[in-house]
């Protein structure tokens, strides 16, 4: 996976690129504590090594150079009892982009080699400091971007699911052995034992299928929300995704058919994070540039999480606003009467009829009224149910794990249907296993551990 051996000394800028209060370098390997000497002069010189888990005040200074780069305090964890149970040292400095280039150069020329992204990760991984699901919410943590993304991964890396994941494969281990036991003591009363295993093993496939269910509000809180702004054309889609980013981003004109290309931007309303879409008004169009702009806005709001349905109430409704109305029913929706700043001349209830229960509201997206209250229902409509069930939030890999797991469950099921057998059962009841120790990384092959760790490599 990683190039190099676990057992070089790897050396990485810790803190994000640019400049900061402080920066830090840090260190994991067997040398670390020695290129550490080389880099790092303690104020007060106490012996060859460093104290564990103390700071130690110094300047930073290139082996035999004249002057310091910086000065900083070095951090020392002494295998095992650090995060990949290595050596590690850190130096906090100023965090100056050039002093913290200066620091890892220097560390280089010690000996140390360059981490690769989620090298350090991967190190815990493979020594058993965290497992694998474990690691993958480490990435998830680092790149959450609202308060309920950062707890659901915090949940997570403290062992959350992987407490699941191994109490599963205890009951299975228990129910597997149990069935093989009859085959040794075959005179035991079978009816009772059919009966227990048939409950178990039922109860642990609706539990799995729980999880699995929750990937989907899982993806949308790990990912955030799409919510398209459909509309017909000039009823003010732009205006108020400028309105609603608070940035003038998309272009407005008295134009119809000012919107082509769709556009995408993140909006954080009260923790929920949220992608909003504006794109080409939904109508006929003129041009053939303006059709392929509302054929890629039909695809976008088709594939969109929740749709804000736009409409001019300033203008005479039409036929055309009752179906967009009726449009893409299995989608949550909010309607937004927009140009509240003028005389109300469209028929909201007629609308309104087309889907009863939406959530409505008048705005001038323009003078920027009501905009809280549209931040509020997009909150309330997309974003409330995503605080639910945060204890599983699953990634792909672990999804259909857990549906393979799921499969493995249903047959041992049905393999009851047609009496006791435990030679059966065990064969049913093996693939799941291993599935299981895939997910938490007992078991781990090459290409497992390059689909979990490329992501931290792509930094994205
Ligand atoms: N009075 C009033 N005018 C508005 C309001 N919102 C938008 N407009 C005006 O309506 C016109 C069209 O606005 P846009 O935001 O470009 O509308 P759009 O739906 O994105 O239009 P297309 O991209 O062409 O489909 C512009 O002249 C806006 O200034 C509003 O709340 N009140
Ligand atoms: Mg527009």
């Amino acid at each position: 996976m990683f190039e190099h051996g676990p057992d070089d000394t790897i050396a990485a800028v810790a803190t994000p690129p640019g400049s900061g209060g402080i920066g830090i370098l840090r260190l994991s390997g067997p040398r670390s504590v020695a290129i550490a000497r080389r880099i790092f002069r303690p104020r007060r010189s106490g012996g060859p090594g460093f104290p564990e888990r103390r700071a130690v005040l110094g300047e930073i200074r290139g082996h035999g150079a004249a002057d310091a780069l910086d000065e900083g305090f070095l951090l020392y964890f002494r295998a095992p009892r650090s995060y990949t149970r290595q050596d590690i040292v850190e130096i906090s400095c100023h965090g100056s982009p050039a002093v913290m280039e200066e620091a890892l150069r220097l560390a280089v020329r010690s000996g140390a080699r360059l981490a690769d992204p989620g090298e350090f990760t991967f190190r815990a991984f493979l020594n058993g400091r965290l497992d694998l699901i474990q690691a993958e919410a480490v990435d998830s943590l680092v790149r959450s971007f609202t308060l309920p993304q950062a707890k659901a991964a915090f949940l997570q890396v403290r062992g959350g699911l992987s407490g699941k994941i191994v109490k599963l494969r205890e009951d299975l281990v228990e129910i597997l052995a149990d069935a093989e036991s009859t085959l040794e003591f075959p005179d035991d009363d079978l009816g009772i034992r059919e009966a227990d295993v048939g409950k178990r093993l039922k109860g642990l496939r609706a539990a799995v299928e729980k999880m699995v269910e929750r990937y989907e509000a899982g993806r949308i809180l790990r990912e955030g929300a799409v919510l398209a702004l459909a509309g017909r054309s000039n009823v003010g889609k732009s205006t108020l995704f400028n309105a609603l980013l608070d940035a003038p981003r998309a272009i407005v004109s008295e134009e119809a058919g000012t919107t082509r290309d769709f556009l995408r931007e993140r909006l954080i309303v009260k923790d929920s994070l949220f992608h909003l879409v504006d794109m080409a008004g939904l109508g006929e169009g003129r041009t053939a540039v303006e059709r392929e702009g509302i054929r890629r806005g039909r695809a976008e709001a088709g594939s969109a999480d929740g749709i804000l349905f736009v409409f001019d109430r300033s203008r005479p409704s039409g036929r055309e606003d009752l179906a967009l109305a009726g449009a893409y029913p299995e989608k949550k929706a909010i309607f937004v009467f927009n140009k509240s700043d003028r005389p109300l001349r469209f028929d909201t209830a007629a609308v309104l009829a087309r889907r009863p229960g939406t959530p409505a509201l008048e705005v001038s997206a323009l003078r920027g009224d009501n905009m809280d209250a549209l931040r509020e229902a997009i909150h309330g409509t997309f974003g409330r149910q995503l605080r639910r069930d945060v204890d599983a939030v699953l990634n792909l890999r672990q999804k259909l794990a857990l549906e393979e797991i799921r499969d493995g469950l249903q047959g041992a099921v049905g393999t009851l249907a047609g009496g006791f057998r435990a030679e059966l059962l065990a064969e049913e009841l093996r693939p799941a296993l291993a599935a299981l120790g895939r997910l938490t990384g007992d078991v781990s092959t090459d290409e497992i551990l390059a689909s979990v760790f490329s992501r931290f490599c792509l930094g994205k």
